[in-house]
C-alpha cells in the first residue's frame, strides 16, 4: 500500500457524525474518486499526450463530427489507462459499504473501477468507456484490447449491422443523460439519510445539481482534498483523498 493509500485518522467531529445509525446511504463520486488509481481528472493534474487538448472540447458531438479519429484515439487511450489501473482501497471500501448496508452508488465517472472493486448496479450518469455502441443504430459493440501505445488518430471501427461508426458509450457535453439512470439516481438521493460526495468539483450539470435533492434531514459529507462548495448543506468536508479517507469513513459507519 503506497503512502497515498495509507488510511488517514478520522477527525473527531466526523467520527461523532458517523456514529449516527444511517439506514439509506448514497455514495456520489466524481473523477477525484479515480485519481488515486492514476486516472487523470478532468480539471486538474497531468494527462500526458492530451495536455494540448481540452477534455470539454473533445467530449462533444461537434468534435466527433469534426474529427472522429482524434476523439476515438482519445477514448481508446483513456480505456487503456483504466484497464491498466487498479481500484484503490477507497473503491474497495465503497463496495464493502454496498455489500453491508445496501448503499447506492452513483458516479459521474466512465471508468469501471467501482465495479472492479466489487460494486454492483453502479449508476453511471455519464456513461462508460466500456459501453461502445453504433452511432447510427445504437447496437452495442464489444471492444477488444485497447491500442498498446498512445496514438493521435485511430479510425473508429464500423458497426457489423449497418456499417455506422462505433462511438464511445459516454454522455458528451451537450448530450442528454440517460433518463432511467437519472430517475434512479434522483430517487436514491431523495430517499437517502446519508450522502457521501467523493472527488467532484461540482461543475457539471445536471449531475452536480442532483446532490441538492437530498432531504433536509439527510447528513451530507464530502471527501475532497480541495475545499469545493459542492453543496451548501455539507455537514463535514474532509480535505483528504478518496483512497485515504474512504476506508476510515466506511469502517466507522460499519462499527
Ligand atoms: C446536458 C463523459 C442537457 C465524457 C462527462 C452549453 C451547451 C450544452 C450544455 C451546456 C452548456 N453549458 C452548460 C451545459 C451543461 C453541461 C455542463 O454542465 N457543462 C459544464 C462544463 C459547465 N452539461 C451537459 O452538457 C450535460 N448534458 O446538460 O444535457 C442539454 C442538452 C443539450 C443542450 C443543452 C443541455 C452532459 C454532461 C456530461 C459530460 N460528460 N463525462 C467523458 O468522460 O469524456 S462529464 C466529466 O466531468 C466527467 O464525467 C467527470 O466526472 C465530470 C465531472 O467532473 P468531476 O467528476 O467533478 O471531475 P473534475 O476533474 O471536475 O474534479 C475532480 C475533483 O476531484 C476535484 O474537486 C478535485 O479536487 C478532486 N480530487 C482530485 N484528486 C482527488 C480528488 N478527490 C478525492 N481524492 C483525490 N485523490
Ligand atoms: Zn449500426
Amino acid at each position: 500500500m503506497t503512502d497515498k493509500q495509507k488510511p488517514e485518522t478520522l477527525p473527531p467531529e466526523l467520527q461523532a457524525i458517523l456514529a449516527r445509525p444511517f439506514k439509506r446511504i448514497v455514495v456520489f463520486s466524481g473523477a477525484g474518486m479515480s485519481a488515486d488509481s492514476g486516472i487523470p481528472t478532468f480539471r486538474s493534474g497531468e494527462n500526458g499526450l492530451w495536455n494540448a487538448y481540452d477534455p470539454s472540447e473533445l467530449a462533444t458531438p461537434n468534435a466527433w463530427r469534426r474529427d472522429k479519429e482524434t476523439v476515438w484515439a482519445w477514448y481508446e487511450w483513456r480505456r487503456g489507462i483504466v484497464m491498466a489501473a487498479q481500484p484503490h482501497p477507497g473503491h474497495l471500501a465503497v463496495a464493502e459499504l454496498q455489500r453491508r448496508c445496501d448503499a447506492k452508488i452513483i458516479t459521474q465517472n466512465v471508468d469501471d473501477l467501482h465495479e472492479r472493486a466489487g460494486a454492483t448496479d453502479v449508476l453511471h450518469l455519464h456513461g462508460s468507456l466500456f459501453a461502445a455502441r453504433c452511432s447510427a443504430c445504437s447496437k452495442p459493440y464489444a471492444l477488444g484490447e485497447p491500442p498498446q501505445e498512445q496514438q493521435r488518430q485511430i479510425t473508429p471501427p464500423r458497426c457489423p449491422r449497418c456499417q455506422g461508426y462505433i462511438r464511445p458509450g459516454v454522455v458528451w457535453f451537450g448530450e442528454n443523460l440517460d433518463t432511467t439512470t437519472v430517475k434512479l439516481a434522483r430517487q436514491a438521493i431523495a430517499n437517502c439519510d446519508f450522502l457521501l460526495i467523493v472527488g467532484t468539483s461540482g461543475v457539471v450539470y445536471p449531475a452536480a445539481g442532483m446532490v441538492n435533492g437530498a432531504p433536509s434531514s439527510a447528513t451530507i459529507i464530502e471527501i475532497n482534498p480541495q475545499p469545493y462548495e459542492t453543496s451548501s448543506r455539507i455537514a463535514f468536508q474532509w480535505q483528504t483523498t478518496a483512497a485515504r479517507g474512504l476506508p476510515e469513513v466506511v469502517r466507522n459507519i460499519l462499527i
